[in-house]
Order: C-alpha cells, then sequence, then structure tokens
C-alpha cells in the first residue's frame, strides 16, 4: 500500500476546537481534514473562509489558511481569493444563520455564477451561537426565544434553493456519519465549479428537536436509489421531498460538469493571469504593516 503525502490530522490546528462536547461540527471537522488528506492537497494550497457563529469558528482549528470574517460575509471573500488566484482550494464553512439568513444574497450569486469555491453549510435549523433563536431552517411552529408562540415563518428550503439557483454540485450530508461526509466533501473540493453541501449538524444545547435521533430516523442514502445526479428535474424533485417528513435523503442530489465556471468565462484569468502574482508594488515595510492588521 503506498503512504499517504498528508494525514487528517495534518491539517489540524493547534487550537482545540471550543465546541460543545458533541455538537455535530466536530464530524465536519474531521471530514474535512479527511477529505483534503485523501486527495493530497497541500495545507498551504487551502484557503477556508468563514463567517460568524460556532461554525464559523472552523478556520480556529485546521492548519490551512484561514479567515473569519464578518457574519454572512464568508463567501464574497472566498470568492475574491478564489479569483485572485485560481490555484488554490478555496472553501466557505458557516451556519444556516449566516450563509442563508444574512448572507443569503451572497449564496444565491455565487450559485449563479458557478465559481469554483466549496461552500459546506452546518444546518443545526438555528442560530447556536447567540444561544438559539429561529433561523431561516426552523420548521413552522419552532419554539425559540425569538419565536414564544412558534416560528410563523416557512422555512427555506436550501438544496431546492441551490438546484434552481444555478449551482453545479448540490449534495447533503449528516454529521451522525462522518464517513459519508468524507465522501461528499470529497466529491466537492474535486467538482469544477460552485459546490454546495448542507449538512444535518444537531446543535445538542439549544435544539431538542432536530436532534441526532430525530435524523438517523429519517435519512436515507441517495447512492442507494436510482437516482440520477444529472438529471435537473429528478434533482429537484428530491429536494423538494425534505417536506416528506419522514424521509431525508443525504448524499449528491445534482451535479453537472458540463457548465463553464466563472473562471473559465473571464476574460484575463482564462488566458492563465494570476492577479495575487502582480507586484504590488509595496516596500517590506509597508506589507509588515498591513499583515500585522489580519493578526
Ligand atoms: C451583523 C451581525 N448581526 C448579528 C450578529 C449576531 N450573531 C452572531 S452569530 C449569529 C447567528 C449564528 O447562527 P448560525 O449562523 O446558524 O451559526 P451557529 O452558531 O448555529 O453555528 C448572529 C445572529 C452579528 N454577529 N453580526
Ligand atoms: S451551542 Fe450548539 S452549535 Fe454551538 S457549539 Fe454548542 S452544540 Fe454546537
Amino acid at each position: 500500500m503506498t503512504e499517504r503525502k498528508y494525514k487528517a490530522d495534518d491539517y489540524k490546528s493547534d487550537f482545540r476546537p471550543t465546541w460543545c462536547p458533541g455538537c455535530g461540527n466536530f464530524a465536519q471537522w474531521r471530514a474535512i481534514r479527511a477529505a483534503l488528506a485523501e486527495l493530497e492537497i497541500p495545507p498551504e494550497n487551502v484557503v477556508l473562509a468563514s463567517g460568524i457563529g460556532c461554525s464559523s469558528h472552523m478556520p480556529n482549528f485546521l492548519n490551512v489558511y484561514g479567515m473569519q470574517t464578518v457574519h454572512g460575509r464568508g463567501i464574497p471573500v472566498a470568492t475574491g481569493v478564489r479569483l485572485a488566484n485560481p490555484k488554490l482550494t478555496v472553501l466557505v464553512y458557516g451556519g444556516d444563520g449566516d450563509i442563508y439568513g444574512i448572507g443569503g444574497n451572497h449564496f444565491l450569486h455565487a450559485c449563479r455564477r458557478n465559481v469554483d469555491i466549496i461552500t459546506i453549510v452546518s444546518n443545526n435549523f438555528i442560530y447556536g451561537l447567540t444561544t438559539g433563536q429561529a433561523s431561516p431552517t426552523s420548521p413552522v411552529g419552532t419554539l425559540t426565544k425569538t419565536t414564544p408562540r412558534g416560528s410563523i415563518e416557512n422555512p427555506l428550503n436550501p438544496v431546492s434553493l441551490a438546484i434552481s439557483a444555478g449551482a453545479t454540485f448540490v449534495a447533503r450530508g449528516f454529521s451522525g456519519d462522518a464517513k459519508h461526509l468524507q465522501y461528499i466533501f470529497k466529491e466537492a473540493i474535486q467538482h469544477r465549479g460552485f459546490a454546495f453541501v448542507d449538512v444535518f449538524s444537531p446543535c445538542i444545547t439549544f435544539n431538542k428537536n432536530q436532534t441526532f435521533d430525530f435524523f438517523r430516523a429519517r435519512i436515507y442514502k441517495i447512492e442507494e436509489t436510482e437516482h440520477d445526479k444529472e438529471d435537473f428535474h429528478a434533482a429537484l424533485d428530491l429536494a423538494n421531498q425534505r417536506f416528506v417528513r419522514d424521509h431525508l435523503p443525504i448524499g449528491i442530489f445534482y451535479q453537472i460538469e458540463n457548465k463553464t465556471t466563472y473562471e473559465e468565462r473571464d476574460f484575463a484569468l482564462n488566458q492563465g493571469y494570476i492577479p495575487a502574482h502582480e507586484e504590488l508594488g509595496l516596500s517590506d515595510e509597508q506589507i509588515e504593516i498591513i499583515t500585522k492588521e489580519f493578526y
């Protein structure tokens, strides 16, 4: 057996995760590292951007370039990084409040632009960091601090939205199945174009409804069915089954490779131009001052 170039632990930072023991984010942290190791992507070629939330603390716990940005702004920052240097593997990680709520606009436009980045959403159906308020995915009737008589809003269906908006890789995972998550993340990272993964990821502290047991009783794997992931209408039909509450598919809903990416359509990038390789015309001292601002 040939030895792998990297181990999952090579992508681990010196900081221990601060999530509550048992939080769904742990499985995703492990699966991201395992997928990167399996694909042998050097840590220095990976950038992960996030916003604000428990899940958005992820860059602190990975030994890759990372940036925790403003609430909901992981996607535009990641887009900028990728367009500045298309040689990098660029990921976004955040919560349902962060990416579907305050950052919803960015999510929509990233899907239609088909920029070659990977967006992973740790969907716990509430705001975790701020101690449990309703989020865009909270089902009608959910009791939270902001909805004491039950949420009256219809929830968003992110998988269905991403397919309709033009994402070329759309999948769903579950934090209770780390091996399956690793497989999905690996496929998402290898995909050419905008890859989106919604992850059922229980908040064990503030959400007593969408628990690990809740999902275990309802999920099934798309790979074990006859689903054709290249069929747009079949993918949308399957995505809308989220509302059939006893059957929740996980796996790859939709994937097409025959659509050009934003980078391939850009008049400079498609000629091999890499903006990040431009001389900045700054002195070493000026660069040091700017760099220090990010520490
Ligand atoms: C502009 C702005 N508005 C509101 C907040 C407060 N805030 C911090 S995190 C958060 C939502 C977190 O929920 P989610 O994105 O689902 O992540 P989780 O903590 O559940 O992982 C909110 C509303 C903020 N930090 N900045
Ligand atoms: S509050 Fe919820 S989402 Fe946040 S770390 Fe704890 S279990 Fe995870």
